[in-house]
């Protein structure tokens, strides 16, 4: 898994901590369709860099309805440590194609990282928290994604981080990581 740019599976970081203290480019919210951060880390992020999150997701919402499922939007950060949040709408356990839209709710928030010319980005286990997507399975998917992303065309995304916050969803995603070396 080689390309000019080096191994595509060491720009990808597997860590344990609390996302909003990533110093990144751009750090993706695990969002609802309404953008309404209520809980989870979502709540965390408007927690940490402001109520200025919310509104300007709200004023998105204004604009556009809703964010379906499998699709990101973009905001300021505010005064968290990175440059923009990338809120993404993963699947809620039990709707069906579950694998599929977190696959796109992942691979359109790299897109979208991509076109803003981003370099790094950090990402929770989206889904695996209030939706209930199984934690082993958020890793295969969301590391896949990543890889397939970073393999598939020339993108100024050097770093993809996924920032876990308890023991057990690290444990699956540097499970599935390792055996990738
Ligand atoms: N840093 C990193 N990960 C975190 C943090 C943090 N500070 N806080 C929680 N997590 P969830 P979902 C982990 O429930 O399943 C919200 O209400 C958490 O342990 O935040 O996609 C939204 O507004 C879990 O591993 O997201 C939506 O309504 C992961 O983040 C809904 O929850 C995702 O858990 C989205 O549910």
């Amino acid at each position: 898994m080689t390309n000019h740019f080096g191994s595509v599976v060491e720009r990808v970081v597997i860590k344990k901590g609390d996302i909003t203290k990533e110093n990144v480019d751009a750090i993706v919210n695990a969002a609802n369709s309404h953008l309404r951060h209520g809980g989870g880390v979502a709540l965390a992020i408007v927690k940490a860099g402001g109520i200025e999150i919310q509104k300007e997701s709200d004023e998105i919402i204004k604009k556009i309805g809703m964010v379906p499922t499998g699709h990101a939007v973009i905001t300021n950060a505010y005064r968290l440590p990175c440059k923009f949040v990338i809120h993404t709408v993963g699947p809620i356990y039990g709707e069906g194609n579950e694998d599929e839209k977190l696959h796109k709710a992942i691979y359109n928030s790299l897109y979208l990282a991509h076109l803003y010319n981003l370099k790094s980005i950090a990402f929770p286990a989206v889904s695996s928290g209030i939706f209930g997507f199984p934690k082993d399975r958020c890793a295969k998917v969301l590391i896949d994604t990543a890889i397939e992303f970073l393999e598939s065309f020339q993108t100024s995304i050097e770093k993809v981080v996924f920032c876990l916050f308890d023991d057990e969803t690290y444990g699956y995603f540097e499970e599935y990581y390792k055996n990738l070396l």
